[in-house]
C-alpha cells in the first residue's frame, strides 16, 4: 500500500469532548483512525494530547505530510513509522494514525484487520450494566462498575443473556428505584439512586432469575476503580459499607474479598489502588475471581513486570500506551505470564470497532464493553459479526 495522503483532524468523542481523527487516502480510498479517552485514567498511563489538542492537530499534519508516497505492506512497516513518531504525538495522534494505517493495509491485503494481530481466536463480552464512580459524576454508587459475563461457548447467546440481565435491570430500577429515571452514563451503565450494596444485590437477583430462565451461567464482574476515591492512605464511601465508609488499604483490601464471597464476583478490576500490589494479590489469593490489573498496569511492559505475580488478568487498553507495537509486546509478555487478556473500550469512545479485531487478533479472553450506546455497540456486533 502507498500513502497517498494523511491529514488530522478533531472529531467528537461519544463523551461530547474532541479527539483527533486521522484520515488515510490511498489509491483504494480513504481509511479513518479515531482514538478514544478516559475519565478515570491512571496515572501512568500516557496524556492523549501533550500541549492541547488544536495546537496537537497543527503539528501532526505536518508530520503527517512528511509520509506522502511512503509505501506500508506489513504490519511491522507501521511499528517502523510509530518507532519515527515524536514523543509529543504518542497518545491520541499515533494510535489514530495507526487504526487508519491498519484499515488501509488490510484493505489493500485483501484480508480482515485482526489477521494483522494474529489468528480468529475466540473471544468473549463481558458488559457493563451499572455505572457508578466517576463515570456517574459521583452521583451514584463509588463502585465504577457492575458488569456481567456468561459462561456460554457461544457468542449470541451470551449477548443475549447479558442483555436480558441488562433489560431486567432496568425493569428492577423502574419499578423499586424511586430516583431512577432512565439515564446512562458514558458507557450505557444505569445510574442510580442505589448504594454499592444494593446495587450488586439487585444485579445478583437478575443474574439468579436470567440464569434459570435460560439454562446458562451468568456471573458478576465489578471495576472498583478504587484509586479514584483513595485520599491520603483511605478509602473514603460515599454510604457505609459492611458500616464502614473511610477504610483503610488492608480493609479495602477485606473489604472486596467480602463482597466477592456474598455476591459471587467472578471479575475485579482495580479492587485496591494502583499503587498497592499487595491489596491485588490479597485479592487474588483470597478469592476464586479473575483479579484484573487496569490502573496499577496501565497496558505498559515496566508496569507489568513489577506486578504481574498479583493479579491473573490484565485490561488492554492500546490508547493508555498509544503505540500498536507496545501494545502487541504487552500482549505477549501477558501471554508469558500466563495472564489472561481483557481488551477494553474507554469510556469516551469513537465509534470504530478495531480493539474488536485487535483483541480477536491478540486472543483475549474478554472484550469489555458497554451493551448500549452506539459506539459501543458497533464493537459488540463486530464481535458477533467474526462469531
Ligand atoms: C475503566 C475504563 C473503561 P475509563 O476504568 O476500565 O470502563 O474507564 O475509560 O474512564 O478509564
Ligand atoms: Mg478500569
Amino acid at each position: 500500500m502507498q500513502i497517498k495522503r494523511l491529514t488530522s483532524r478533531k472529531i467528537l468523542n461519544s463523551n461530547s469532548n474532541f479527539t483527533i481523527e486521522v484520515k488515510l487516502d490511498t489509491e483504494r480510498g480513504s481509511f479513518r483512525g479515531s482514538s478514544p479517552a478516559g475519565e478515570s485514567t491512571s496515572k501512568y498511563e500516557v496524556s492523549q494530547f501533550s500541549g492541547g489538542l488544536d495546537s496537537v492537530i497543527i503539528k501532526f499534519n505536518e508530520f503527517l505530510s512528511r509520509l506522502k508516497s511512503k509505501k506500508v505492506d506489513t504490519i511491522n512497516d507501521i511499528f517502523e513509522i510509530e518507532r519515527n513518531i515524536s514523543q509529543e504525538f504518542i497518545g491520541g495522534p499515533s494510535l489514530s494514525l495507526s487504526y487508519a494505517l491498519i484499515y488501509g493495509l488490510s484493505n489493500d491485503l485483501g484480508i480482515e484487520p485482526y489477521e494483522l494481530f494474529g489468528g480468529k481466536n475466540h473471544m468473549m463480552p463481558i458488559c457493563k450494566v451499572l455505572g457508578g464512580g466517576v463515570h456517574a459524576s459521583g452521583l451514584s454508587m463509588d463502585i465504577q462498575e457492575i458488569l456481567v459475563t456468561t459462561m456460554a461457548e457461544n457468542i449470541n447467546e451470551s449477548v443475549e443473556g447479558t442483555l436480558a440481565v441488562y433489560k431486567d435491570v432496568k425493569e428492577e430500577l423502574k419499578s423499586k428505584s424511586a430516583g431512577f429515571l432512565g439515564g446512562v452514563d458514558p458507557e450505557g451503565g444505569f445510574v442510580t439512586g442505589l448504594d454499592n450494596y444494593e446495587s450488586l444485590a439487585l444485579v445478583k437477583k437478575s443474574v439468579g432469575k436470567i440464569s434459570k430462565e435460560r439454562g446458562l451461567d451468568i456471573r458478576i464482574g465489578v471495576d472498583v476503580a478504587a484509586s479514584t476515591f483513595f485520599k491520603d492512605g483511605k478509602y473514603n464511601y460515599k454510604k457505609p459499607i459492611y458500616g464502614k465508609r473511610s477504610i483503610t488499604r488492608e480493609e479495602q483490601s477485606d473489604l472486596i474479598v467480602k463482597l466477592a464471597d456474598e455476591f459471587d464476583i467472578y471479575y475485579i478490576e482495580d479492587p485496591v489502588d494502583e499503587d498497592f500490589p499487595e491489596g491485588y494479590k490479597y485479592v487474588k489469593d483470597h478469592t476464586k475471581a479473575l483479579v484484573v490489573g487496569d490502573d496499577m498496569t496501565a497496558t505498559v511492559t515496566e508496569r507489568l513486570e513489577k506486578a504481574y505475580s498479583s493479579i491473573n488478568s490484565t485490561l488492554i487498553k492500546p490508547n493508555q500506551v498509544g503505540t500498536l507495537e507496545k501494545v502487541v509486546e504487552y500482549s505477549k509478555l501477558a501471554d508469558k505470564y500466563g495472564l489472561i487478556k481483557v481488551m477494553s473500550h474507554r469510556s469516551e469512545e469513537t465509534p470504530i470497532s478495531i480493539i474488536t479485531d485487535i483483541g480477536v487478533g491478540l486472543a483475549a479472553k474478554y472484550l469489555k464493553v458497554g451493551i448500549n450506546r452506539g459506539e459501543r455497540t458497533e464493537k459488540i456486533n463486530r464481535l458477533m459479526e467474526l462469531n
